[in-house]
């Protein structure tokens, strides 16, 4: 399949230390621009690698991370994508080096690197997606509307295939990063510490008194203690709904857990409608500092 990736992709099979050299280099690229946002473009990355993922129907096989769409539009300008720009164009100097993947390998992998180099768990990843044209663009409005409760997010996940329990691990990834009111609209990061992957999103749903917060902005919550931490109301539907709640409480126990049902769920997101063939194998990246 790689011959279809351009004319450098000729007769060239990557192999594990190929693809391991791209996330060496995506990890290296990490460490030297750390004057993005929080200190980092790890988090940025993870959402590039989930919107691309997320806008899979299970019904009708289209959209997911298998064709990269989002370089064209409309998907582009979808408003649920809004800042994603940074990521795609963080990664373009690393498919000019390495153009025999496919951008949409390339941003999986960048989610995979971001999650490992921001001390998360390993996230075993296969390669084998190809890049397809505009036509293959989704429609808008596969992806979650942060303003809505638990039916709305049930109805969105359970169209990509995902149960109570994996909607609620997915979502402990709002330990990473923040909202930017000139993306979303929203303000604010969901931890104190939003550039390390941990349970702490799970814990502060649980532990924090959650109140509307007072502004011109569209309606969030803030923690009542220090005022510097956000919820959407999605995030809010997780405590509100009894079944997504047992769950918050059994990843805010134990962190161990949660990394463990995390790398499964989001191994499952990132490989939403990719076609892989029995010969594709699974490879666990080192991080930089093994
Ligand atoms: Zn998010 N997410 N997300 N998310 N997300 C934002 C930011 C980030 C929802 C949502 O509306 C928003 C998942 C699920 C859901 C990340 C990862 C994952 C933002 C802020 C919003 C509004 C965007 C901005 O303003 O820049 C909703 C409603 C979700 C489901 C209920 C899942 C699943 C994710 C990964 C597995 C990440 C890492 C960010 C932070 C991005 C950044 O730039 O800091």
């Amino acid at each position: 399949y790689y011959l279809t990736q351009g004319a450098e992709a000729k007769d060239f099979k990557p192999e594990f230390k190929d693809f391991q050299a791209v996330y060496n280099e995506i990890a290296k690229a990490l460490q030297e621009n750390d004057d993005y946002d929080d200190g980092s473009y790890g988090p940025v990355l993870v959402r590039l690698a989930w919107h691309a993922s997320g806008t899979y129907d299970k019904v009708t096989g289209t959209g997911g991370s298998n064709g990269a769409t989002m370089r064209f539009d409309p998907e582009s300008s979808h408003g649920a994508n809004a800042g994603l720009i940074n990521a795609r164009n963080f990664l373009e100097p690393i498919k000019a080096k390495f153009p025999w993947i496919s951008y949409s390998d390339l941003w999986i992998l960048g989610g995979v690197t971001a999650i490992q180099e921001m001390q998360g768990p390993k996230i075993p990843y296969r390669p084998g997606r190809l890049d397809r044209d505009f036509t293959s663009c989704t429609p808008d409005g596969r992806l979650p509307d942060a303003a809505q409760g638990a039916d709305h997010v049930r109805n969105i996940f359970y169209r990509m295939g995902f149960n109570d329990q994996e909607i609620v691990a997915l979502a402990g990834a709002h330990a990473l990063g923040r909202c930017h009111t000139s993306n979303s609209g929203f303000d604010g990061p969901w931890t104190f510490s939003p550039t390390v992957m941990t349970n702490d999103y799970f814990k502060l749903l649980i532990n924090s008194k959650w109140q509307w917060r007072k502004w011109d902005g569209p309606k969030q919550y803030e923690d009542k203690e220090t005022k510097s931490l956000m919820m959407l109301p999605a995030d809010i539907a997780f405590i509100q709904d009894k079944t997504f709640k047992q769950t918050v409480e059994k990843y805010a126990a134990d962190n161990d857990v949660f990394f463990k049902d995390f790398s499964a769920v989001i191994v499952k997101l990132f490989e939403l409608g990719v076609p892989f063939t029995e010969a594709n194998p699974t490879y666990v990246f080192k991080t930089l500092e093994q």
